[in-house]
């Protein structure tokens, strides 16, 4: 089942992603098996072929098509309800970079976790992240990259939220993003997957 459905994301095929997601769950599949086990693996195939140029952008935009909706449909399963939020964060991916699926990811575990979430989408701006979190009375702000050229924007940010002495933490994350680099510009947080951002920010609003 977990090979269907990663031959499935890697055609790109949004309609039997969603059925295969929503016939795994209905056979009682953990929300998480199906996305460590199906989703995830299927689209870092999907980073290697691409890498090797045996597939190109359409090919890759239709299998994050497809992520999406499979992440959409696993949502109500991995976001608990929670009456009272246990803190704002506010989260988006760094400006100059359209990747949003791990960002995405990253913003479902938060809401799991309790927290309520202000998606500010792609391509965002440090000066929008400190009008939002100003706005949103955030007690956090989470950056994603996946691109090593935007990277340098996560730096920007947190001298940002510096100067406009918010004095609320920031916490980075994605694939090229390291605890290295993030101590190295100054960022209070870091994590290396979705869940282990979770950790992370509850460590950093405690
Ligand atoms: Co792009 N792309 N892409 N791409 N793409 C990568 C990132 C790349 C590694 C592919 C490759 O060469 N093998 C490469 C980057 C190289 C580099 O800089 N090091 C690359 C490139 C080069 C590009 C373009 C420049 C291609 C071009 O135009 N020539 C272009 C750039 C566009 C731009 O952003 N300005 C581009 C475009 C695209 C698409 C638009 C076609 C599409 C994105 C669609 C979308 O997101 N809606 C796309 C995709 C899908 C990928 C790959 C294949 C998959 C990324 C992904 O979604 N992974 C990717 C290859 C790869 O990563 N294997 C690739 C699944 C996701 C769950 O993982 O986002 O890493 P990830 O999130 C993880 C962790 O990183 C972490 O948690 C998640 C797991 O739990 N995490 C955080 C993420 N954010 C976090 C934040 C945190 C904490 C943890 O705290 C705040």
């Amino acid at each position: 089942m977990f090979q269907d459905l990663q031959d499935a994301l890697l055609k790109g095929e949004k309609a039997s992603v969603e059925t295969l997601v929503d016939k795994a769950l209905s056979e009682g599949v953990p929300a998480e098996r199906i996305l460590n086990e199906g989703l995830i693996p299927g689209m870092e195939t999907v980073g290697v072929l691409f890498r090797n140029s045996e597939i190109f952008i359409p090919e890759v935009l239709v299998a994050a098509r497809a992520m999406n909706a499979g992440l959409t449909r696993l949502e109500p399963v991995l976001v608990r309800d929670k009456v009272q939020p246990k803190g704002v964060v506010v989260i988006g991916t760094a400006k100059g970079d359209l990747h949003d699926i791990g960002k995405n990811l990253v913003a479902m575990m938060l809401k799991g976790a309790g927290y309520r979430i202000v998606d500010l989408g792609i391509d965002v701006a440090p000066e929008r992240y400190v009008e939002a979190a100003r706005a949103e009375g955030a007690g956090i702000i989470a950056c994603s990259a996946l691109l090593t050229t935007t990277m340098a924007q996560m730096k920007s940010l947190v001298e940002a939220v510096r100067a406009a002495g918010l004095g609320i933490p920031v916490i980075i994350g994605g694939a090229p993003v390291t605890k290295e680099f993030a101590d190295r510009i100054g960022a209070q947080g870091y994590a290396a997957d979705a869940a282990g951002a979770a950790d992370e920010v509850a460590r950093l609003l405690s």
